[in-house]
């Protein structure tokens, strides 16, 4: 009896103990993220074709918060032997990164592919295995060949087959070893951000149709390449093909049944577009988001929808076509059906979702003005889609902190974000989430986008002014590694020392 009842505490303690609360299980997978034209730099080196971010940084240098850009970055085509130490140093299970499409094709079609840039990419890949990381790899983190963007990038229904055709460069060269495929990250920043708005490149700012256009684009593109894998890869390699989409929560600001429409409304138009299609069991479009914009389309005179709408026999190929839900979380933002609007372009995507945003003063701020800590937001978030689309296979494959470039190495700030996004994910594995990994944003600073190098999301500092752009843990590189290693969040720890090294196994 007695032995029993030490058995099945032994047991217990998988997942919970009395000192240090709830643990994560051994498999599940920790990591941390970044995107090529963040961290790669050499943007011209070997054989590297020019990609949006290149052209736009280098003719329209002011749309850059600071006027720079990704030509060096952290330059980790020459640094990625010291960024897979530094992953060791973290006791890290996963990396994600994403390759750059024309590193590998430099015109962005499949008929010229450049050896080298195959080569850094299977150096990279072949020095994180020998130390048991597992790669992730995006395939698009937003650096269109601009060849293909002149040609009107995802706006034309011909990229679907762009994309297949890179995709089979990437699955015929790497698929061996790398067994986790990401298509796209964030849909919505891409399409809404790029096409229907100028917040990223190409900065199209065609605001009535580009969002939507891009959204129909990009969901049958990425349905290609999964079926691709699914049909001649899956068997020989047996890896797994997804996409990350951008969940943010957005909750209603009242209890009104006004307010809670409009959260709805809100949620469909940011994440819903991308991820109905793949993950619900209806697919298409979601169907008041799909109705609202027919609507407005013909009261504005248009002899069609703004929206592209799918074939049946289209809808059939997208739904299912998934075999992980990646999530991207980072805040959250109250939505209003009445109050707190702001004037928007008309006709857009702003003016179709036609609701108002509120963010609370008490939610902590980070250096980038989108972000805070919500309270809850990303438990609230992965608890809807499990509910929504019928508790899928996910990971986040982002979420993470921004610090002002002169903060330095004492980032009190992120260590509270991590935490709270830690209680998060334990809360949704309590609560049957199909959560398999965690990867923060990001493992070291980066060319934050239109902010440059302002803002910084590293858990390692990188010296921009350093030619050989030296790497150095903050403070919460050491409280990740800790949660890594113990599998627990433990309030008490904080680094003694700020030297880093490199534990055994690892
Ligand atoms: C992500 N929002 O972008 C990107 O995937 C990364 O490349 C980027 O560096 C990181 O987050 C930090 O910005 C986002 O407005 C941009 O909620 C905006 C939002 C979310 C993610």
């Amino acid at each position: 009896m007695k032995l029993l009842v030490i058995l099945s505490l032994a047991a217990a303690c998988h997942c919970s103990t009395s000192k240090h609360g709830r643990r994560f299980p051994d498999d599940f997978l920790f990591g941390t993220a970044t995107a090529a034209y963040q961290v790669e730099g050499a943007w011209n080196k070997d054989g590297k074709g020019e990609n949006i971010w290149d052209h736009m940084t280098h003719t329209n240098p002011t749309v850059i918060r600071d006027q720079s850009n990704g030509d060096i970055a952290a330059d980790s085509y020459h640094n990625y032997k010291r960024d897979i130490e530094m992953m060791r140093e973290l006791g890290l299970d996963a990396y994600r990164f994403s390759m750059s499409w024309t590193r590998i094709l430099p015109s962005g079609m499949a008929n010229e592919v450049n050896p080298a840039g195959i080569e850094f990419y299977n150096n990279f890949i072949n020095e994180m295995l020998k130390y048991n990381i597992t790669p992730l790899v995006t395939l698009y983190h937003w650096d269109m060949p601009q060849k293909l963007q002149e040609l009107g990038g995802l706006a034309n229904p011909l990229f679907t087959g762009w994309f297949e055709d890179y995709a089979r460069v990437i699955f015929e060269n790497f698929g061996d070893r790398v067994k986790m495929f990401i298509t796209f990250n964030e849909p919505r920043e891409i399409c809404y951000q790029g096409y229907g708005a100028d917040l990223k490149a190409p900065i199209l700012n065609s605001t009535a149709v580009g969002t939507y256009l891009c959204a129909k684009n990009l969901v049958m593109a990425h349905a290609r390449a999964y079926h691709l894998y699914d049909k001649e890869f899956r068997a020989t390699q047996g890896g797994q093909c997804g996409i990350t989409i951008s969940v943010n929560w957005f909750g209603p600001v009242t209890d009104s049944a006004e307010d809670a429409v409009a959260a709805e409304i809100k949620k469909q138009g940011e994440w819903g577009l991308y991820a109905h299609p793949i993950f619900s069991s209806e697919g298409g479009f979601p169907k008041e988001l799909s109705q609202r914009i027919a609507e407005k389309s013909a009261a504005q005179g248009y002899r069609r929808s703004r929206l592209p709408e799918f074939s049946e026999e289209e809808k059939a190929f997208i739904r299912g076509a998934s075999d992980f839900f990646g999530v991207n979380h980072y805040t959250a933002k109250l939505i209003s059906a009445t109050k707190f609007k702001k004037p928007v372009p008309v006709p857009s995507f702003l003016d179709d979702m036609d609701v108002g945003e509120f963010i609370p003063d008490r939610w902590m701020s980070a250096a980038s003005e989108w972000l805070k800590l919500a309270p809850n937001s990303l438990y609230n978030a992965l608890t809807y889609l499990k509910e929504k689309y019928n508790n899928p296979v996910f990971y986040i494959t982002e979420n993470g902190w921004s610090t002002f470039k002169d903060r330095g190495l004492h980032d009190y700030d992120r260590i509270i974000y991590y935490r709270a996004s830690m209680e998060s994910v334990l809360k949704c594995l309590d609560d049957g989430v199909n959560l398999k990994g965690y990867m923060a944003w990001s493992l070291m600073d980066n060319f934050e986008w239109m902010q440059g190098y302002v803002e910084r999301f590293g858990l390692y500092q990188v010296d921009f002014s350093d030619p050989a752009r030296t790497r150095t843990p903050r403070k919460s590189a050491f409280v990740y590694k800790h949660i890594v290693k113990h599998r627990y969040v433990d309030y008490e720890y904080l680094p003694e020392s700020m030297t880093m090294t490199i534990d055994d196994g690892h």
